[in-house]
């Protein structure tokens, strides 16, 4: 398929690692394509579900051990125990290629090793990486084709590429959950995955390469690779701005990426663009401002929870060419359903095990009773998706006006803020937290950092990623203004004050006119944050000034409270902090108390 040596050495020693019986290569055509659905549907990997109702959709089951990313699994294996850092598990490479060496053994023996071309990226774009997957999983196949740009247009340039490429190499073995290992080597291109065929583990184009080994990567290369959505706001003239937006897991990333403004707005002529929900590669222009694209192809969505109301964008987007992961079968009309999506579960259905499911016993408060696993997931084609920006395919990428952070407080942080400086925001990313809710097992309000939602994703130490930040700053000539928001503060009886979902287009819009000097903000401590009459309230019922003022205060005293942990967590990351961060927090503690 290739004449370039080094492609076919890689492969061959592999194959002769593992043993497969034959290699196939993915040219990504229609016909290999839709043969390999077939074959899946016939081996019960797929279901193929109503093709009047879900044309081209599939729903699959993983094994009920293997249902979401196990970061106590995943290693980054540097020669140097210090270059992985204190937050990533790390393993002596040589010592891990032995381990996993003797797992892959004759794991494919019997079966079909796929070999799948894939770029990160649009094929030619300056931002483009390459990658080749080899697999034996066909599920695998599939949804890369979804979630990257796969097949031939990548096999036309393979040629040309010597040894510049991710090789990653998959097995689902036994599904073994102890000897389930998700590696990367970041200094030799190399992913290892091994017993395991959930998403997030082994569709290694996404967190593995995009995040994990591109973050090594754009630290060497001056570039950034972050956990982080990409959405455009089109104003009534006709201009399109564009922001980026890190949260942690769960905060609402692929809701705010696919957002419907509020009618007001869209009255008025005001749209968003979806450019990206999960993964943004960052690039300084020759016109000196921040450029990003999206290296996905597709959307990896948590479906419970996505129904009309949070995001109908995404929910249109799932009805064609999609592959659901571990949600409930509704036998009846041979559709899928998970909890969140409406109140009418199917009757006549089968869960995500695999088990008859009878909704009579649902309780939402139980998580064993669910119907669909609460990390059940749609795979589907962003093309496919009604907001999806004119801009997805453009090689260059588009320029960024706003990093937008996030988290889940219900006090301390204020609905939003402004940093002072990118040196002042680049901390704001380094203390991102969020707090532990009652919808996950455990303490409930314990505050995880999560620094610019990229915790588990950093390819390198954390201290050192943190000084990548403040290196990039000097490097743009025109930066992003950096922003922190936080839908999530609540009342004394625990309720949210803030309606979220189509409405925080109010606090984007704010966002993008101080990035114009078009929009008024008191300086406080913390940053800059709006007045209450500086956040466009037209047409938003039921949420009174005064709610805005709450939304807004800065609660010195548990800020106060925060200090200390974060002073631990950075103690944590260890040595290699920048001191321009400890700076950041110094000043920020000395503004808080002389503001007490
Ligand atoms: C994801 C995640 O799957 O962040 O996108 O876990
Ligand atoms: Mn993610």
């Amino acid at each position: 398929m290739t004449n370039n040596s080094y492609i076919n050495n890689w492969i061959k020693e592999m194959a002769e690692l593992t043993t497969p019986d034959n290699i196939v290569w993915i040219d990504g055509s229609k016909e290999q394509t839709k043969a390999l659905q077939e074959q899946a549907v016939k081996d019960g990997t797929l279901e193929a579900l109503n093709p009047d109702l879900l044309p081209n959709c599939f729903l699959h089951r993983t094994a009920v051990n293997d249902v979401a990313r196990v970061e106590n699994r995943t290693f980054i294996c540097t020669r140097e125990k210090a270059d992985a850092g204190n937050i990533n598990n790390w393993m002596d490479p040589k010592e891990c290629y032995d381990k996993l060496g003797k797992l892959f053994r004759g794991s494919m023996k019997g079966m079909t090793m796929y070999v799948i071309p894939y770029s990160m990226g649009v094929v030619g774009s300056d931002f483009a990486k390459i990658g080749i997957e080899l697999t034996d999983s066909i599920y695998v196949v599939l949804n890369m084709l979804i979630m990257t740009r796969a097949g031939q247009q990548v096999i036309d340039v393979l040629d040309s590429i010597g040894d510049n490429f991710i090789k990653g190499l998959h097995a689902r073995a036994e599904l073994d959950e102890n000897n389930r290992y998700i590696c990367h080597f970041p200094e030799d291109n190399t992913i290892w995955s091994i017993n395991s065929g959930y998403g997030g583990n082994v569709l290694l184009g996404k967190k593995c390469f995009a995040l994990r080994i591109a973050s090594y990567l754009g630290r060497k290369e001056g570039w950034m690779a972050e956990h982080m959505l990409i959405l455009g706001v089109e104003y009534p003239n006709g201009e399109t701005k564009y922001v980026t937006a890190a949260f942690p897991s769960a905060c609402g990333k692929t809701n705010l990426a696919m957002l419907i403004p509020p009618e007001v707005f869209r009255k008025k002529g005001y749209k968003v663009w979806c450019v990206g929900d999960d993964i943004a590669w960052l690039r300084v222009g020759k016109d000196g401002r921040l450029w990003a694209v999206n290296p996905e192809n597709g959307f990896f969505g948590v479906a419970p929870g996505t129904n009309e109301k949070s995001n109908p964008n995404a929910l249109a987007t799932t009805k064609r060419d999609t592959i659901f992961t571990n949600v409930v079968h509704d036998l009846d009309n041979n559709t899928v359903w998970w909890e969140g999506l409406n109140d009418n579960p199917p009757k006549n259905a089968i869960d995500w095990k695999g088990n008859k499911w009878d909704y009579t016993k649902y309780d939402k408060k139980d998580k064993s009773t669910c119907g669909a696993h609460p990390n059940s997931r749609f795979t589907s084609v962003a093309k496919n998706c009604p907001c999806v920006s004119p801009k997805f395919d453009d090689p260059a990428g588009v320029p960024i006006s706003a990093i937008i952070f996030g988290g889940r407080r219900a006090k301390t942080a204020p609905l939003v803020y402004q940093s002072t400086s990118w040196q002042n925001g680049t901390f704001v990313g380094s203390i991102m937290a969020s707090e532990t809710t009652a919808a996950a097992a455990g303490a409930v309000g314990v505050v995880r950092r999560d620094p610019m939602a990229m915790r588990p994703f950093v390819g390198y130490d954390m201290g050192d990623y943190f000084q990548h930040w403040l290196d990039m700053g000097k490097n743009i000539p025109n930066p992003p203004k950096i922003f922190h928001v936080n839908w999530f503060r609540t009342d004394d009886e625990g309720h949210f004050i803030w309606p979220g979902y189509g409405e925080n287009m109010r606090v984007v819009k704010w966002i993008l006119d101080r990035c114009e000097d078009k929009a008024d903000a008191e300086l406080t401590p913390i940053g800059y944050v709006p007045k209450p009459e500086d956040i466009d309230v037209e047409g938003l019922e039921g949420v009174s000034t005064d709610t805005i003022r709450e939304l807004l205060r800065v609660d010195t005293a548990s800020w106060l409270e925060d200090i200390e942990n974060i002073r631990e967590f950075y103690k944590t990351v260890g040595d290699r902090v920048p001191a321009e961060l400890i700076e950041e927090l110094n000043g920020l503690e000395a503004r808080l108390k002389a503001a007490k």
